[in-house]
């Protein structure tokens, strides 16, 4: 096993904002980048928690980045909310046109929202679990570079493009899933390369086409898609939806405006949410019960849903008041820390 480092919860934001605010983001994009990283570490989601600080560093040295601008959320009189992040990190401009899209959504049932011109390199369950604490379900997904082939290829055309949903439960946690579209996101191949293990069979092939458990043959060739060509249609759904739909980047364009520097994908992000009190006519409680029965039939059977390793790790977590990394990432985040 190797070594892990414990993080008191009060010193995890603080060490992200100072990595943060070091590299060069201003106070406002480093608090909003660091909630989301302390939000998704306390759930243990260690491709999208504190790991990602590197490639926010990375962004802001590849020299895209605006880590000072502000969104702009233009009016509409539709059920869209259209927010121009103007070439900075998504999360300010989800948070700005959040509550639109709730009002838009209790107004016409159902509502979307087009974030341009972002850097993105989050995870999507706390967006779409913004919605589901409104009592709205709602779906989100991005692109990102073209790491992935599509099924039957073998180089990268699509990205890692994750999709997420969230469905609201009466005084529980909500049901939602949140994953990559690749058969492994970018982020996991990346630990298992810094954890010195081999990936499993059919994720991804090398330079040459051929199949690959290698995790830098994998990075160096193209991930694979889940489920076939199953994955690969909904992965250039998502190219399509969060592309040129909102008038923004496919993951090929992302890939090229990069110019071969690191750091994260910039393209757009769709968000959708549903009212279930227009959807259902007014008949919510009963229809709950019903989905309540589905996820009964689930868990009866030994099944378990999606975020209940999250939920339960939140749990864990916020009741010892600390969090684990791997020591060598932490000697990484103090290394980024005190460079700047
Ligand atoms: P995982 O494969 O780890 O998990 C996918 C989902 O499936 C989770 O909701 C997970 O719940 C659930 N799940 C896992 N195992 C089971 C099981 N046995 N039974 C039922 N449900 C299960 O996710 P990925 O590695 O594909 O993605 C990780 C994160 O990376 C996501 O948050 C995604 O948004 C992010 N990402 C972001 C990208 C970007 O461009 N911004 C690109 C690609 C990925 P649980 O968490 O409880 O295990
Ligand atoms: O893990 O695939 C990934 C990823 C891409 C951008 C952010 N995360």
């Amino acid at each position: 096993m190797s070594a892990v480092i414990q993080i008191g919860l009060k010193d995890l934001t603080k060490l992200s904002t100072d990595i943060l605010t070091g590299a060069g983001y201003s106070e406002a994009h480093a608090d909003a980048i660091a909630r989301m990283l302390s939000t998704c570490q306390i759930d243990d989601c260690q491709s999208h928690g504190l790991y990602r600080l590197l490639m926010c560093v990375e962004t802001m040295k590849a020299g895209k980045i605006d880590g000072q601008v502000l969104p702009v959320v233009a009016p509409s009189d539709n059920a869209i909310v259209r927010v121009d992040a103007r070439g900075g990190m998504s999360l300010l401009a989800v948070a700005a046109g959040m509550p639109l899209l709730i009002e838009k959504t209790r107004e016409h049932g159902i509502a979307a929202m087009a974030i341009n011109r972002c850097f993105h390199f989050s995870a999507l369950w706390p967006e779409v679990e913004l919605l589901s604490s409104s009592r709205l379900a709602g779906m989100a997904m991005v692109p990102s570079h073209s790491w992935v082939a599509p099924a039957g290829g073998k180089r990268g055309t699509l990205g890692t493009n994750p999709l997420a949903f969230s469905w609201p439960r009466q005084g529980g946690t909500p049901f939602t899933f949140d994953f990559a579209t690749s058969g492994f996101a970018r982020g996991e191949i990346e630990l298992y390369k810094r954890a010195g293990k081999a990936l499993p069979e059919g994720v991804a092939v090398d330079a040459n086409g051929d199949p690959t458990t290698d995790p830098q043959a994998a990075l160096d060739g193209a991930m694979l898609t889940f489920g076939g060509y199953k994955g690969s249609a909904l992965s250039i759904m998502i190219e399509l939806m969060a592309g040129p739909l909102i008038d923004d980047m496919t993951s090929l364009e992302s890939m090229e405006f990069a110019e071969g520097t690191g750091g994260a994908p910039y393209h757009g992000e769709l968000i959708i949410a549903f009212d279930p009190k227009h959807f259902s006519g007014g008949r919510v409680g009963k229809n709950d019960a019903r989905a309540e029965r589905l996820f009964a039939d689930i868990t009866d059977q030994g099944a378990r849903l999606p975020s209940q390793r999250r939920f339960e790790a939140r749990a864990r977590n916020l009741a010892r008041g600390y969090i684990e990394i791997p020591a060598a990432l932490h000697a990484d985040l103090l290394k980024l820390r005190d460079e700047n």
